[in-house]
């Protein structure tokens, strides 16, 4: 008998909210079609590659004026890439909706992400199973991977282990890389008659996966109130002692999302936001600049200390940098196979290879790094082909450079304070947490809704819950095809239809906000303190979305 902490038990308990039109039943549904879409860029290319599915409309469910009976159906479900908060949610969701649509169906797991339909790993749920699991953080009810479906080796072996389970559905909850792989077995199964459809989930704390029909990807919001709360701790105690920077690196692979809504929970003292080094063209040497004259103009008025947030993928946005990863990026993908590399009796003997390859502009940027993050950044790359952003650094390279630059103005006689850091990376800290009530609701709901798409014999689709700044009953639940998401990216050195992720807008209404405040809080001290997620409570303080979402939400009404 497993212990339970009081909180687990108490969440356990707790019935998430459903849109209006889910509440009535999996069986009264209408489903309303929009006009033909198209990709959101290459679209000859996008079309070409998916004859079968490309092209399909938007659709919305409203209730229907009766109900229908619905045949036996067996549905599988996968959880893949990173955790995010929610996904027992919408496993749970996704199981109700099945269970109430026709008993006789049934729901397989397949087990340690996308390998698990692969090599035929799977559970078959039951209530006792998912109810231990119900509004819980984690994807341990059955675990996730990373594991790339893109040969039609994959897609035979999953197409045999459905057949032997009597599968006619697979439900990937995943991010933009895992939606992309939904997409391509969704087009290889109409493409071979198998009858088996493909329902996509947006997943990830990055919340880079969306577009106006996802308005965020589940988990953002808890995992960024996880991190505010966090960071705001780490205020309270800087501002109490008053002895330390803290570079604090935030979660989030690409785009700065994460990193942005910490930041406008907490008002911390420096945030750097990738897309605007991008945008700006900001060297390193640039950044260093920018973060050390506030380091300066703070100790002037004695404050030795203060709070910088980074992104994560803070690194691949430095234009150098960026030039160099890619370059590196191919030059991984032949090094990742040479025993010659592999084998290297050295890590200089691994550097100095590397370097002989990369074209000399990316070599000099590449050799005036420190030997910890040269290293970090021959790190195995991710199945999809990606630096693993996570394992490099960043505030450790950044806080070496500073001191460096403020050894340098210490020693002309242009300051004359005290820096002393500490480094944090608050990332899979955030990832596990209880979902939210936002999170809690929003994901059974996505879970609900993938069995309605099902149900309508739709295929190729991500399920899509929106107006979610409005309470549950009147969110608006339906789907959008995945290759309306899609464009062709580099990948391991070769062209690939992939879902395009979602960066920061600098002219969007999140990044106004920081813009127009951080100049008051790199100064004054403007801390905020989130403090933990409450789960019972107050509406006002259980139940507020993030800054993020209300912010676009509010300016896509002004807009409406
Ligand atoms: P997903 O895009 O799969 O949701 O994962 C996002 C993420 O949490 C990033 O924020 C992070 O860089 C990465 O996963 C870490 O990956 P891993 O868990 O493999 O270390």
């Amino acid at each position: 008998m497993k212990t339970l902490s009081p909180l687990q038990i108490e969440r356990l308990k707790y019935q998430p909210k459903l849109p209006q039109c889910l509440q009535n039943g999996i069986n009264s549904l209408e489903m309303v079609e929009g006009s033909a879409t198209q990709s959101v860029r290459d679209q000859e290319q996008i079309q070409d590659l998916f004859k079968n599915t490309y092209g399909k409309p938007v659709v919305t469910f409203k209730n229907a004026s009766s109900s229908s009976s619905s045949e036996v159906k067996n549905v599988g479900v996968i959880l893949s890439g990173g955790q995010a908060p929610g996904g027992h949610n919408v496993i749970a969701g996704l199981y109700d909706a099945l269970k109430q649509a026709n008993s006789s169906n049934k729901l397989y797991g397949f087990l340690g992400g996308p390998s698990g339909i692969i090599d035929g790993k799977y559970v078959e749920f039951t209530d006792e199973f998912i109810d231990q699991y119900r509004n819980t953080g984690g994807f341990d009810i059955i675990g996730s991977g990373r594991t790339k479906l893109e040969t039609e080796e994959q897609f035979k072996k999953s197409l045999e282990v459905c057949k032997k389970l009597g599968i006619s559905a697979v439900v990937i909850i995943g991010g933009d890389d895992s939606n992309t792989n939904a997409a391509l077995l969704a087009e290889w199964f109409v493409k071979n008659n198998t009858g088996i459809q493909v329902i996509g989930c947006p997943k990830t704390i990055d919340g880079d996966l969306k577009n106006e029909q996802i308005e965020i990807s589940f988990g953002f919001d808890t995992a960024t109130k996880t991190y505010g709360e966090l960071i705001g701790n780490i205020q309270r105690d800087a501002n109490s002692a008053k002895k330390y920077w803290h570079f604090i690196k935030i979660m989030g692979r690409s785009a700065s999302h994460v990193a942005l809504e910490a930041a406008l929970q907490t008002q911390p003292n420096i945030t750097l936001i990738s897309e605007e080094v991008e945008e700006k063209k900001m060297s390193l040497d640039s950044i260093i600049g920018y973060m050390t004259d506030i380091i300066v103009r703070r100790a002037e008025i004695g404050k030795n200390f203060g709070i910088a947030v980074v992104p994560e993928g803070l690194i691949e946005f430095i234009p150098e940098m960026k030039s160099m990863i890619s370059n590196l990026n191919d030059i991984m993908a032949v090094l990742e196979k040479d025993s010659s590399f592999v084998n290297a009796s050295s890590v200089k003997e691994k550097f100095s290879i590397v370097e002989s390859r990369l074209e000399a502009s990316n070599a000099k940027v590449y050799n005036s790094l420190p030997a910890l993050i040269k290293e970090q950044l021959l790190a195995d790359r991710d199945p999809h082909g990606n630096v693993q952003v996570s394992k490099i650094e960043t505030e450790k390279l950044l806080i070496e450079m500073i001191s460096a630059r403020l050894s340098e103005l210490k020693a002309n006689g242009s300051y004359n304070g005290k820096f002393s850091a500490q480094s944090h990376f608050f990332g899979y800290e955030g990832r596990c947490a209880f979902p939210s009530n936002f999170d809690a609701d929003y994901c059974y709901s996505l879970g609900f809704n993938a069995f309605g798409l099902i149900n309508f014999g739709l295929t190729g689709y991500l399920s899509s819950v929106r107006n979610l700044t409005s309470p549950a009953s009147e969110w608006i639940a339906g789907g959008i095809p995945l290759t309306m998401m899609m464009n062709m990216e580099k990948r391991h050195g070769e062209m690939k239809p992939v879902i395009q992720k979602a960066l920061v807008k600098l002219d969007g209404p999140v990044f106004k906000q920081l813009e127009q405040h951080r100049e008051e809080w790199a100064m004054n001290d403007r801390y905020l303190f989130p403090g933990a997620i409450q789960y019972f409570g107050p509406s006002c303080v259980c139940d507020v979305t993030t800054c993020t979402l209300q912010l676009e939400r509010s300016k896509e009404l002004v807009n409406a």
